[in-house]
């Protein structure tokens, strides 16, 4: 009797023992599986450089041209009374902006090569392209991947944004006057995706499209700013439409350290 109370027990301390085994080891598989897919990449942020602001380097410099700018042509709107109404002195195509000292605007410089596939996350800040006067505002931007594109119409007339990239999928959508914003984004590294209006053919502006931050476009004075840049060696390119509008790239290596500031001027050769 005391025999078989002992073996009873025993057996359903054992059976207990067999399930606590059980449930160790299927908790240790589970902690394996969540670890895998971390290194998967299943975390949202994982594998995402960061911006150092702090150590960052600056690589800063001047486009110019080297000779005579080409003229820019008068743009002809009569065809849109809207357009034209908006210009009273006329308007000028925007392909070459340069100014007394021969600077280039709307040259757009990037890192284009060294950063060994780092991938930064898109800003939160709305990137705003402006239909207004019939001419897109701005006329050279960069965005990342991702980031939102907000398209504006501020005139009273039909426009038809169309993004004629080759890596990103196009879109090409109308947008009446007095219609709401358009938001876009785009999510391949592309330079540059020409952006274009089917209903006025001088209309056209370019974006550049990134996986990093370092970029800029020049201003009217001709000068670019690219801050936070990490340690690296660097191909540094500026990028200028040109007038047949199939750009023109000029590559530069540039060597930072950490809190270096570094310039590096380009010089364009009028065509
Ligand atoms: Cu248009």
């Amino acid at each position: 009797m005391n025999t078989s109370n002992t073996l009873r027990k025993l057996s359903y301390f054992l059976s207990l023992l067999l399930v606590v085994v059980l449930v160790s080891c299927g908790g240790k598989k589970k902690d394996e599986d969540d670890e895998s897919d971390t290194k998967d990449g299943a975390a949202p942020a994982a594998g995402m450089a960061t911006v150092d602001m702090a150590n960052g380097a600056t690589i800063m410099g001047a486009v110019k041209l080297d000779g005579k700018a080409p003229d820019n042509k008068a743009i002809k709107m009569e065809a849109d009374p809207v357009c034209k109404t908006a210009h009273p002195s006329g308007a000028m195509e925007d392909h070459w902006m340069v100014g007394a000292g021969n600077e280039v605007a709307n040259t757009f410089v990037y890192i284009k090569d060294g950063l060994g596939g780092k991938t930064y996350a898109a800003p939160t800040t709305v990137q705003k392209l402006d239909q207004h006067g019939c001419q897109y505002e701005p006329h050279v931007f960069g965005v990342m991947v991702g980031q939102k594109i907000s398209i504006v119409n501020s005139d009273q007339t039909l426009h038809n944004i169309h993004a004629h990239g080759e890596k990103n999928e196009q879109f090409n959508e109308g947008q009446p006057a007095g219609s709401s914003a358009k938001e876009r984004s785009m999510d391949k590294v592309e330079v540059m995706v020409p952006i274009k209006c089917d209903v006025h053919g001088w209309m056209n502006c370019y974006a550049g499209v990134l996986n990093h931050p370092f970029f800029a476009v020049t201003g009217k004075d001709g000068k670019f700013e690219i801050k936070g840049v990490p340690p690296g060696e660097y191909t540094v390119t500026a990028w200028h439409e040109t007038l047949d509008g199939k750009g023109e790239s000029i590559d530069m290596k540039v060597t930072v350290a950490a809190k270096d500031s570094k310039t590096a001027d380009f010089t364009l050769k009028a065509q």
